[in-house]
């Protein structure tokens, strides 16, 4: 079995290797530079068709998106996802949620905020606002179950974590958000994310 993990040190880049260090399986990184625009040479697009990190090579097969990555992992190692129809559906919402919703906004926000070349408050205020709005939906949802999948630690908690990490980058008061406090809290504690997050240095 080899696994190839083509990353970078990014909170998008971060979530597979999360899985990857809670699994305990072997994997070799391959570092993409994506400030060098390594992410558009036709090797790598052969992998990653969308030009984004991360994309993973197993045995032969390549994926890109995380979360294809993680189910992908999750559903082969049997581990972090449930079979369960009733549960399925309820954590495929939040994957969902996560690549559609959280990663798009928070990334929006952390774009306006922190790398913008001019500071436009237009896109400031909106992504702000819906950052806010993004860690109001997810405390509400913790306020009531430990991990997004209730009582079960999963994917979705690996692929919702690594953008909380840089709350303060996108405008949010995480002491506003005290479920999601307590649930980040919970993730930094794991060892597997705080190896995941030493090799990422992130
Ligand atoms: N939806 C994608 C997002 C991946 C993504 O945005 N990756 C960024 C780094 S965090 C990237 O590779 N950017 C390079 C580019 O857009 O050229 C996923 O979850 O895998």
């Amino acid at each position: 079995m080899s696994i190839t993990l083509y990353t970078a040190a990014t909170g998008n880049g971060a979530k597979p290797l999360i899985l990857l260090e809670e699994l305990g399986v072997s994997y070799d990184i391959a570092w993409i530079d994506i400030m060098a625009d390594e992410q558009f040479t036709p090797e790598f697009l052969k992998i990653s068709p969308n030009n984004k990190i991360p994309a993973l090579v197993d045995d032969g097969v390549s994926v890109f998106e995380s979360g294809a990555i993680l189910l992908h992992l999750a559903e082969k190692h049997g581990q972090f996802w449930s079979d369960d129809p009733a549960t399925k559906i309820s954590l495929m919402q939040w994957l969902f949620f996560q690549a559609g919703s959280q990663g798009p906004m928070l990334g929006q926000a952390h774009h306006f905020r922190q790398f913008a070349p001019e500071k436009i408050a237009y896109g400031i205020e909106r992504y702000t606002k819906e950052a806010n709005r993004i860690y109001g939906v997810m405390d509400r949802w913790l306020s009531e179950r430990t991990y997004f999948g209730g009582e079960n630690y999963t994917i979705v908690d690996m692929m919702c974590f690594p953008w909380t990490v840089t709350s303060e980058w996108q405008g949010v008061d995480i002491a506003e958000f005290p479920h999601v406090l307590r649930w980040r809290d919970m993730m930094n504690a794991r060892p597997a994310v705080q190896k995941a997050r030493a090799i990422i240095q992130r």
